[in-house]
């Protein structure tokens, strides 16, 4: 039986030139073997699903039509780029997508040539684009750039700058504007709305019509008259061209799944003239796979899962995560506090938000994957009386640091950040790690900065921001779920700038911000069990430091080992600024900062990434020991009275 079966096409496909090999007509079949397998490995690997479904056959006509890796085409974001990847040479490590020392789960330039600008934050392809389209003019070169950007990215303001710019030049960049109509949640703001008339226009019905007058309406050189003729035929279909406004030269919209629709236009616009061109192509997130296309978020991101049922693997969770205790603790507070509204940018889910907007939907603002605008949003909201929660993961908080800084903080406006994903977060590797709120937040004058060591913690710094009216406020919590602590129904508002002592000693303290204080105890057990009796304590906050704590550890203590989740210049920074000022230091006190140590850790699972990193309880143990010294001597010796402690 099995030897009668034709073998599949995919298989001869180990680079994009084997696919240029093949007739046209071969790609259906391509494209359904490449769905089938990109299918069968995020079912084992769990990852991005319903964006690379729907870019299946955008991903084959493009290494059809173009010569990549000559040709640049760079995804925007990068989740979208699976099938890329099977097809780029990497289809015989797809299955180590997002595992220790596998594929990266976004595009990346040290991972493939065919890679040629790594991604994972999105509305940066249009600009990296146009960098690389005015190198090559500048080298004289004559290669294509593509830049594939969706719906979603194209509501952040980086794709307009970059859009308005390229309208100005004359550099060939093309863009593909892949519109499938949803973001991880469906996309908010005038710009979906938009698109959405466009496609209502008569030319997107009329398609395969259209793709037939494209090929004769765009001959290599177009007289200009012709051009304005047909752009002003196509302003009447549509209701009009944004796009063209910017000076960029629009088509379409096209159908993204349809073979006849993709390659005449592709073709055209590979051969067409000067200036940037945007090509509006039509998908459908999660295609072809049915369980991805009936779930509301089309399988954006997914555990492992079933092929058949769509079923995913859920892990036990012995605890809520942090993220459902910030929703229903700010939840518990909006019902008692009108003010109280909530912003995310374009996360609703992955913040909570979307629970806090089911109770509170005219108090929650999803402003689109906008974080500049959405925390000056906030900043005015605050400077109207309001009290907003902008809830942003700490990696992507990064982008509106100006906003951060000049529109809330020298303005002292009460906006609170809930700083999600603080710490490294696994699968999603460097891209996505939250390490530096700390360090970027607490150096600036009167923000109070907070890190949560467990959620009773988090619903007490929700409390304390709820109370924080007159400066910004910022907390911050981990990825995942709690320890499953006994939490309070609402959380009590701390006193501002005070830590806690968790357990008591003599001779070293370990001073911890956030949720390695788990570890820091661990690390204690063991210090004990050498007879080194070990203080730990709880920072809480950064900002204001508890100065009164940090001189108490570093006078009644030999060694003070600080720990946290985040980089250099963060929390230890702060401590040790403050005990190389006031003398501390000068007395002959050992102090040992444990942060993120100076590299970028690639995406593996967290404990092992922290194993990395050097911040987990056996590590803590050797810090002190070390200070202390006799490091070899005092580790062997703890090996042989209790092994099972040095994990
Ligand atoms: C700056 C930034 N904010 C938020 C995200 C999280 N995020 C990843 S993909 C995505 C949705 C992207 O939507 P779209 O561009 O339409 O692509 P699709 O997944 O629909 O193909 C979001 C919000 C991000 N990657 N970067």
């Amino acid at each position: 039986m099995s030897s009668n079966l034709p073998t599949p096409l995919l298989d001869r496909v180990k680079t994009p030139a084997d696919l240029r090999a093949l007739p046209e007509p071969d790609l259906r079949q391509v494209a359904d073997e490449l769905r089938a397998e990109v299918i069968d490995a995020v079912s084992q690997t769990g990852g991005h699903l319903g964006a690379g479904l729907g870019v299946v056959e955008l991903t084959v006509a493009l290494h059809y039509v173009f010569d990549t890796p000559d040709d640049r085409i760079i995804w925007d974001v990068g989740h979208q780029a699976y099938p890329h990847k099977v097809l780029t040479g990497r289809r015989d490590r797809i299955r180590t997508l997002r595992q220790g020392g596998g594929l990266s789960g976004f595009t990346k330039r040290a991972e493939s040539d065919y890679d040629p600008f790594g991604a994972a934050h999105s509305s940066t392809s249009i600009s990296a684009g146009l960098g690389m389209a005015v190198a090559r003019d500048l080298n004289g070169g004559k290669n294509n750039v593509v830049a594939v950007i969706g719906d979603g990215a194209m509501s952040a303001g980086m794709a307009y700058e970059a859009m308005n710019n390229a309208g100005s030049m004359d550099s060939r960049l093309i863009i593909i504007l892949n519109d499938n109509d949803m973001s991880i949640a469906p996309p908010v703001g005038a710009m979906s709305a938009y698109l959405a008339r466009l496609l209502s226009g008569g030319a997107y019905r009329s398609m395969r019509h259209l793709a037939k007058q494209l090929a004769q309406l765009l001959p290599k050189r177009l007289e200009e008259s012709a051009r304005r003729a047909e752009e002003y035929a196509r302003g009447m279909a549509t209701g009009g061209t944004l796009f063209e406004e910017l000076g960029l030269y629009y088509v379409g919209p096209i159908d993204g799944h349809n073979f006849d629709h993709l390659l005449p236009v592709l073709k055209n616009v590979r051969d067409a003239g000067e200036g940037p061109i945007l090509v509006h192509v039509v998908t459908q997130k999660g295609k072809g796979y049915a369980p991805a296309e009936a779930s509301a978020d089309k399988y954006h991101g997914v555990s492992k899962f079933d092929v058949v049922t769509g079923a995913q693997a859920k892990a036990k969770a012995n605890a809520p995560s942090y993220t459902r205790v910030f929703a229903e603790s700010l939840i518990a507070h909006a019902e008692q506090d009108d003010k109280i509204v909530a912003v995310t940018a374009a996360m609703p889910s992955g913040t909570g938000l979307d629970l806090f907007g089911e109770r509170f939907p005219a108090r929650t603002f999803d402003v689109g994957i906008a974080e500049q605008h959405g925390v000056t949003f906030a900043a005015g909201l605050a400077s109207e009386g309001y009290k907003p929660f902008t809830a942003i993961y700490s990696t992507f908080l990064q982008r509106a640091y100006d906003q951060v800084v000049h529109d809330v903080a020298i303005q002292r406006l009460p906006v609170r950040f809930a700083i999600d994903r603080a710490g490294l977060v696994g699968a999603d590797g460097p891209t996505h790690a939250g390490s530096f709120d700390v360090t970027y937040l607490a150096c600036l004058p009167d923000f109070v900065v907070m890190a949560a060591a467990d959620e009773a913690e988090l619903k007490h710094m929700v409390a304390t921001s709820v109370a924080i009216d007159d400066r910004p406020s910022a907390f911050r919590y981990p990825r995942g779920e709690g320890i499953g602590v006994e939490m309070p129904a609402i959380g009590t508002p701390l006193e501002i700038g005070k830590g806690r002592i968790m357990r008591e000693g003599t001779k070293v303290a370990i001073l911890s911000l956030g949720t390695r204080l788990a570890e820091a105890l661990k690390a204690a057990d063991q210090l004990g069990a050498l007879g080194l009796s070990t203080t730990v304590a709880d920072a809480r906050f950064v900002k204001p430091l508890d100065t009164d704590l940090v001189a108490r550890l570093a006078r009644e203590h030999e060694v003070l080992v600080t720990v946290e989740e985040g980089s250099i210049g963060g929390f230890g920074s702060h401590v040790l600024d403050f005990l190389a000022r006031s003398g501390a230091l000068d007395r002959g006190l050992k102090v040992r900062p444990m942060a993120l140590p100076d590299i970028f850790i690639d995406h593996d699972k967290p404990e092992i990434m922290y194993d990395i990193a050097g911040l987990n309880a056996a590590q803590i143990v050797e810090t002190a020991l070390a200070a202390l010294g006799g490091q070899e001597t005092a580790i062997a010796s703890l090996r042989e009275i209790a092994p099972q402690k040095l994990v």
